[in-house]
């Protein structure tokens, strides 16, 4: 159970971070784990080990459906079962790398030659994206939000340079002073609840209002297994709140000063012009197709959500 163990501490301490990766992530440890369990008690082992990499972070749905996904293997005997979960969990990594090429592809379309273009935090879509479109040959510039109190902008503006694209950092508070800059925003996603609803890094909300106000497109970019199917029936995502420690020196917690410190926010569908996923740039409003069709899960009236055990690629 080691393996499992290290491999929540990675993506509780964020050494382990974005929602592709940590999906990513717990798949592999799945697999990885599997290989190791010489008992019988096969399903009890794999169980726990799901349930230890679930309770990491709470808000990436991404997460769930990988676990949901590598979890639907079936077999009669240990070995049978071992097989399949492995396949179930290559299938998954696949599925991971691909989506993100393929928004690449679908998303650069939307980025036209000297478009400047705004993006928070670090999202691998949001990034593939751009790459795609300097790759292309287009002359871009991006805005990068500094995304406190991690600091994952700075990630996203050392990748970006790297590719040899022109970036800019900013405060996060100086989104609205820029966006009259900006032709578009592209963030990526942690969750999409089932009514088109937006889950990413703390401060998405505000770009969107800002770009709202100004009239500049906000696209998100986003695998299919970021779509929630737990928000099917209204369940609400959990928004995680981290250690205040994050945010103020021990000095201004010591005065008894209160922190609260949310690592995402609510993005409302209305503000939202298109979604790019693997499978096509769509509208918010099309989420609730995505999670039922795509995703098939189908438990409308059950007390558990199922899901079919159909594959990706
Ligand atoms: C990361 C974050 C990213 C999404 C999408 O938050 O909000 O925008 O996870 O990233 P944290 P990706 O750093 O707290 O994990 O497109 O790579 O899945």
């Amino acid at each position: 159970m080691d393996i499992v163990l290290r491999a929540a501490e990675k993506i509780k301490s964020m050494e382990v971070r974005g929602a592709a990766r940590i999906a990513r992530f717990a798949a592999e440890t799945l697999r990885d784990y599997a290989l190791r369990i010489r008992w019988d008690n096969f399903d009890d082992c794999m169980r726990k080990a799901a349930e230890i990499l679930l309770n990491t972070r709470p808000t990436a749905v991404s997460l769930y459906n990988a676990i949901n996904y590598v979890m639907s293997y079936s077999g009669e005997s240990v070995e049978e079962k071992r097989e399949n979960l492995i396949k179930r969990a290559e299938e998954f990594i696949n599925w991971v790398e691909n989506a993100q090429k393929r928004i690449g592809e679908i998303g650069e379309k939307r980025i036209k030659d000297g478009y400047t273009v705004m993006t928070h935090c670090n999202s691998s879509a949001a990034l593939s994206v751009i790459k795609k479109a300097h790759k292309n040959g287009k002359e871009i510039e991006v805005i990068a939000t500094e995304s406190r109190p991690r600091w994952q902008g700075h990630l996203t503006a050392r990748q970006l340079r790297e590719s040899g694209i022109k970036v800019t950092l900013i405060v996060d508070s100086a989104v609205r002073y820029f966006i009259n800059d900006v032709d578009c925003v592209i963030v990526g996603a942690d969750t999409i609840a089932a009514n088109g609803a937006l889950i990413n890094k703390i401060g998405t909300s505000q770009i969107a209002l800002a770009a709202k106000e100004a009239r500049v497109p906000f696209m998100v970019a986003a695998e299919t297994y970021k779509f929630s199917p737990k928000t099917l029936f209204g369940e609400l995502v959990v928004i995680e709140e981290r250690d205040a420690s994050e945010v103020a020196p021990k000095e201004l917690l010591d005065l008894g000063v209160t922190v609260r410190n949310p690592a995402f926010d609510v993005t409302p569908r209305e503000y939202i012009d298109v979604i790019i996923t693997e499978i096509g740039a769509i509208p918010p409003e099309m989420a609730y197709i995505i999670i039922t069709e795509r995703l098939g899960y189908t438990g409308i009236g059950e007390d558990e959500i199922t899901v079919d055990s159909r594959h990706f690629d």
